[in-house]
Order: C-alpha cells, then structure tokens, then sequence
C-alpha cells in the first residue's frame, strides 16, 4: 500500500464536510487525479443505502450494537471496493468520518463495550488504520447551531446536548491515547482560520 489515508472527525457541524473539500482543492492541485474523497456511513451504493437507514429518523428507535454493526458492514464494502483500491493505486484518500466516529458515537454516545468496536475493527479493517486524523473540536452549542440553519434534524440531529458531550469527550479521549495520529484543530473560530491549521498540517507531511 503505498497511498495516503486522511480522515476528518468531529461532532456535527464542526466543518468537516468544508474542510474536507479545502484539502481536497490543496492537495489536488499538487496530486492532480491522485485524490479523491469520500465519506461514512456511504461512500459506496450499498453503504449509502445503509447511511440511510441509519439517519432516518423514520427508520424509529435503533439498538446500540444494531447501529454499531450496520456502520461496520457498510465500511467492509467501503474499504474492500473504494479505500484499499485507492491506496494501492498510491492515491490520497480524503474520508468524511471512518472508525473513529464508531468509538465516539456508538462507544461514547451510546454506550457500547469499547471491546466490542475494537474487536469489530480488527475483524473489518485488519490492519488498516489512518496514517493521519484530523479532529474538528467545538462545544456541542456551536456545532448545532450551525446545522439549525440547515433545517430538518436527522437522526442523531434530534440527540440531547450530554450525547453530544459525550461523543465529545470520546473523541477528545481517542486524540489524548493516539497523539501520533489524531492532530485536534479548534474548529470554533472562521473557516478560513482551520482551513490554514490543516493546511500547514497537510505541509508538515510532506503532502502539499
Ligand atoms: N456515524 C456513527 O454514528 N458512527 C459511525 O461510525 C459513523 C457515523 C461513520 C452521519 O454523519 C452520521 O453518522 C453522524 C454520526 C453517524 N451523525 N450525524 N448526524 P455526517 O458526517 O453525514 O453528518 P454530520 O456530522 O451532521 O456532518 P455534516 O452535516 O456534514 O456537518 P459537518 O461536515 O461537520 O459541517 P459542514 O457541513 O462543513 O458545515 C455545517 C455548516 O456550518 C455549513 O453551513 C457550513 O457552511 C458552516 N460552517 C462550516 N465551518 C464553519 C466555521 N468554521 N464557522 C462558521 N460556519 C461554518
């Protein structure tokens, strides 16, 4: 494998989905055709087919591990058809969340054994970890606001501000045990301000 694998993380509406485009514009224009991005739950057409059973909020009340199981089959295909092929054609791989988000939101948020998504992991994944995470942090408050004004609430949308705490602090926990990978960026101040954070990142690593 000789590519790179770059994944963003953070609670709703901290900016992933914008900074990812950033990066992909930055690295680009270095790499031409050798970038790409995608996202998870999704990414493929039998992922985004589970993405939306896990969002809609008609899908009604989904168990812990039920959810933790579906992300997980979704990301099998999604590694197996989009990522490992990227990678070992030498490509930057640009992902909208990946396993990180499984510890913080079905771990932390809803409870799950933490051994069982580590179990799961090394079951789906092997040994395919990121080479680099980038961590958007922000209180709760800053990031739903920002989704009010985008209208109807998904699923975990509808969630309480301590889900979101401790989806948070999850995160933030996962960033302390791997500070080799996981880099936090404030994601609460203007685009343009963690855009140039990632950006001298991204420089740091040789990859722009
Ligand atoms: N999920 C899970 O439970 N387990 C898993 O293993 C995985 C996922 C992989 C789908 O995520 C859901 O799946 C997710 C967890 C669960 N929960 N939810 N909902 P998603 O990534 O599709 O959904 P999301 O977190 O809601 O992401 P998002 O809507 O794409 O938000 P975002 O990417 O972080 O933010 P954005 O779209 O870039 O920005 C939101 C708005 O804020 C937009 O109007 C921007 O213009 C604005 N914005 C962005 N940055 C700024 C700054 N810095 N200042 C001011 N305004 C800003």
């Amino acid at each position: 494998m000789t590519g790179f694998f770059i994944t963003f993380e953070g609670i709703e509406g901290v900016g992933k989905t914008t900074q990812v485009e950033k990066a992909f514009d930055l690295l680009s224009a270095r790499h031409p055709g050798g970038v790409i991005i995608t996202r998870e739950p999704g990414g493929t057409p039998t992922g985004e087919v589970i993405r939306d059973i896990i969002l809609q909020k008609d899908t009604g009340r989904i168990d812990g591990i039920t959810e933790m199981l579906l992300v997980f089959a979704a990301r099998r295909q999604h590694i197996q058809d989009v990522i490992l092929p990227s990678l070992d054609a030498g490509m930057i791989v640009l992902c909208d969340r990946f396993t990180d988000a499984t510890f913080a939101y079905q771990g932390g948020g809803r409870g799950v054994d933490e051994q069982l998504v580590s179990r799961l992991q090394d079951m789906v994944q092997g040994r395919l970890r990121p080479d680099l995470t980038v961590l958007l942090d922000a209180a709760p408050e800053v990031g739903l606001a920002r989704m009010r004004e985008r209208g109807a609430p998904d699923r975990f949308e509808a969630e309480t501000m301590n889900f979101f705490q401790r989806v948070r602090n999850k995160y933030l926990e996962l960033a302390g045990r791997y500070p080799e990978r996981v880099h936090v960026v404030d994601a609460a101040r203007e685009a343009d301000d963690v855009t140039r954070e990632i950006t001298a990142l991204l420089e740091a690593k040789g990859l722009c």
